[in-house]
């Protein structure tokens, strides 16, 4: 019996959900920072595979509502990806248990929920070709397309503030300020470089809170590991929908762009390694553009670079605030992991500062171009 069938009655969780088989292997699997997730493999029936899921609700409180988020979501975009495609292999299918919830809460009170699982499918936590970066673009894009005719309002935020900057920073605040773990002291150069652009990077909220930049359903954490490519490298679903929640299509490009534009792991220790591949950052461009030109409003096509740098900026607090609080929201790996992360990405901010308006440009460039396309494919078509 491995150490995790010892924590955990897998046999009495898995037996509440509603699937054909009671006989099953199970491994840990993936490679996510806040919930953890297993593989079930039916011994009965070859293909017939599952992923359960220990939601991690330290994080999330309200897991309710976080569920019903999550299943008005797949079941909204099931029923518009039918009409073109497989919404079986194109959307996650989760699992109903015997009582009715799609969610099942242990007696030593954790919570669990189980999907089907996405055969023939990868996730690469690092980016190295043109066509990914191209694919990670029209999944992000094409999911905030595709839920662009809903009112963010009908669902819950499922982690309060979550991309809220003014809150992350006094949350960061605090911490440096208790100190609770004496770290303070080992980070006081990048304490103060976070600090001295807290300012600016309060400008999508209140972009946002003007009425500028419209709120919508999106993502909200838009790491490449949280799309299912098919074996041709093409995009089969998008995963790990429990942010999915109001935000700034900003949030989603920003996001995406840390782990596409990267060179290097998250946690890179070697800050040299972290380059960017500007190439791939015009590939994911494309992509992204490709679905969303339509709706995207010209101030959201100019936020869009300012979340290229907030987020990034946002991940180095939160990561930092993580070391200094002592490790409690993140998984970890060795003692320093969260003080590597947050190096990692200021590096990979540093870099992105200074390539700043040359990535502008490109985001221009390309949505000029797409505009140009389309606006002689109707003139073609009219004539
Ligand atoms: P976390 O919140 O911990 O990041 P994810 O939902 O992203 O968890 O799942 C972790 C990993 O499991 C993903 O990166 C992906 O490799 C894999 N995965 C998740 N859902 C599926 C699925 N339905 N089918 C196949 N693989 C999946
Ligand atoms: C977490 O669950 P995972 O690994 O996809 C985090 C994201 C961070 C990311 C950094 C709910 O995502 O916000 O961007 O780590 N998810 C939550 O790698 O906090
Ligand atoms: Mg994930």
């Amino acid at each position: 019996m491995n150490k995790e069938a010892m924590i955990y009655n897998f046999t009495d969780i898995i037996a509440q959900f509603k699937i054909g088989t009671n006989s099953f292997e199970i491994k840990p699997f993936g490679s996510g920072h806040i919930n953890d997730t297993y593989l079930i493999k039916s011994s009965a029936v070859a293909g017939e595979d599952y992923l359960l899921q220990k939601i991690n609700h330290f994080v999330f409180k309200d897991i309710d509502g976080l569920m019903n988020n999550m299943l008005f979501v797949t079941n909204h975009l099931k029923q518009k990806v039918a009409q073109t495609g497989d919404a079986q292999k194109e959307v996650l299918t989760f699992v109903e248990c015997s009582n009715g919830k799609y969610y099942y809460k242990d007696d030593q009170g954790e919570y669990w929920r189980m999907s089907n699982f996405l055969h023939h499918t990868k996730s690469y936590d690092v980016v190295s070709t043109a066509k990914q970066a191209y694919q990670g673009g029209v999944a992000f894009g094409r999911f905030q397309g595709l839920l662009a005719d809903l009112d963010p309002g009908i669902l819950v935020d499922t982690i309060p503030d979550f991309l809220n900057m003014e809150k992350r920073l006094s949350t960061f605040t605090s911490a440096i300020k208790k100190d609770a773990k004496g770290r303070l002291k080992n980070v006081l150069t990048e304490v103060g470089f976070l600090i001295s652009r807290a300012n600016s990077m309060n400008e999508i909220l209140q972009l946002g809170r003007a009425g500028i930049l419209p709120l919508r359903i999106t993502h909200n954490d838009t790491k490449f590991n949280n799309i299912l490519l098919d074996q041709n490298d093409e995009i089969q679903c998008v995963i790990d929908l429990d942010t999915v929640m109001p935000g700034y299509a900003a949030y989603d490009f920003g996001d995406a762009i840390r782990s596409i534009i990267n060179t290097a792991a998250e946690d890179e220790a070697s800050l040299d390694a972290i380059q960017l591949n500007i190439p791939l950052f015009v590939e994911f461009t494309k992509g992204y553009l490709s679905q969303t030109i339509s709706f995207l409003t010209e101030q959201e096509l100019k936020s869009l670079i300012k979340g290229v740098l907030l987020l990034p900026y946002m991940q180095t607090v939160r990561f930092l605030t993580d070391y200094l609080e002592g490790d409690i929201y993140y998984k970890t790996s060795f003692p320093e992991h969260n003080l590597q992360r947050a190096l990692a990405q200021m590096q990979l901010l540093k870099m992105l500062e200074l390539n700043q308006s040359k990535l502008s440009d490109i985001v221009q460039k390309e949505w000029f171009m797409l505009k140009n396309k389309q606006t002689a494919e109707q003139s073609s078509v009219i004539q």
